[in-house]
């Protein structure tokens, strides 16, 4: 499948970025991001390439690794002396532990020829991206494992509030859990110089925050998010549905892959597990 049967050219001319409708798509696209910190790409992927990489996760859901794990949310280790958690009243949102529970397929399990494989290759992804976040050069994720993904949440998975390690992340939601499973977000309760508002994101992980947003995500929609300073979490998935995402990554450095412990974690693998990864060389 060549990518111009996969993805919604008509729509996302990534590959005329002289033309017309890009430079409106890449104004409308900072526009959203400006405002939200989100923005999504409706009918990104073509009917027939949206079906056939949603049937080939279905097929690999149960060979992916069943992640049920407790993190605090902003990530940081939570043994570390510095952290002197013991002093923290009971509610402060640094005793809160954020559930991850959902099935992760690692991208050596996915075919090659897998839309969502060649849409994370696609070069013109790297210039789209870098368009419309305006800021350093972008590369792929060239991890074996973790650069492009499928996770798949049945009934009462979830991956609870958070903020993200990496500056951005790219998405493609590949079936709508119909009850449940919504991407939500709030909005600017991270700031790099002033730090985290303990206030407001005590509101969200205990249910009063009044105002958090839950963008309506259809099959085949392409979102970008800034999970770094925006919090974020996509909520239990309810009744029989299943929600299924390819998660794709992208880095401002080139030749990124994830750390070890990252990947054990995740993955419950790390690269040497890879079979022929790195691709050998001659000498
Ligand atoms: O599944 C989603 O909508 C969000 C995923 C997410 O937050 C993440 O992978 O960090
Ligand atoms: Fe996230």
């Amino acid at each position: 499948m060549n990518i111009s049967h996969i993805v919604n050219t008509d729509l996302y001319p990534f590959d005329d970025p002289g033309g017309g409708t890009y430079k409106a798509l890449i104004l409308e696209c900072r526009e959203q991001l400006e405002k939200t910190g989100c923005c999504l790409l409706p009918n990104f992927l073509n009917p027939v390439a949206l079906e056939n990489a949603k049937q080939e996760a279905i097929e690999l859901a149960s060979s992916g690794f069943q992640m049920n794990h407790y993190f605090a949310y902003d990530d940081v280790d939570d043994e570390s002396l510095l952290r002197n958690l013991q002093f923290l009243p009971m509610d402060h949102p640094r005793r809160f532990r954020s559930l991850t529970k959902i099935r992760f397929v690692a991208r050596d399990l996915i075919g090659r020829a897998n839309p969502i494989q060649l849409v994370h290759d696609w070069p013109k992804m790297c210039s789209f991206l870098q368009d419309i976040l305006q800021g350093s050069e972008i590369f792929r994720n060239e991890c074996p494992l973790s650069s492009c993904v499928f996770t798949v949440a049945e009934r009462g998975e979830l991956q609870d509030w958070h903020f993200d390690g990496n500056e951005f992340i790219v998405t493609v939601m590949l079936e709508d859990s119909n009850e449940g499973g919504h991407f939500e977000f709030v909005r600017g309760l991270r700031d790099a110089e002033k730090g985290d508002n303990f206030e407001s994101i005590s509101e969200v992980i205990n249910g009063k925050y009044p105002a958090i947003e839950r963008p309506a995500i259809k099959p085949g929609t392409l979102t970008v998010f800034c999970g770094k300073y925006n919090f974020h979490r996509a909520s239990a998935v309810e009744g029989d549905g299943r929600r299924i995402m390819a998660v794709l990554s992208y880095e401002t450095e080139p030749g990124k892959t994830g750390t070890d412990e990252y990947l054990k974690l995740f993955y419950n693998r790390t690269l040497l597990d890879v079979v022929g990864y790195p691709t050998p060389r001659d000498n």
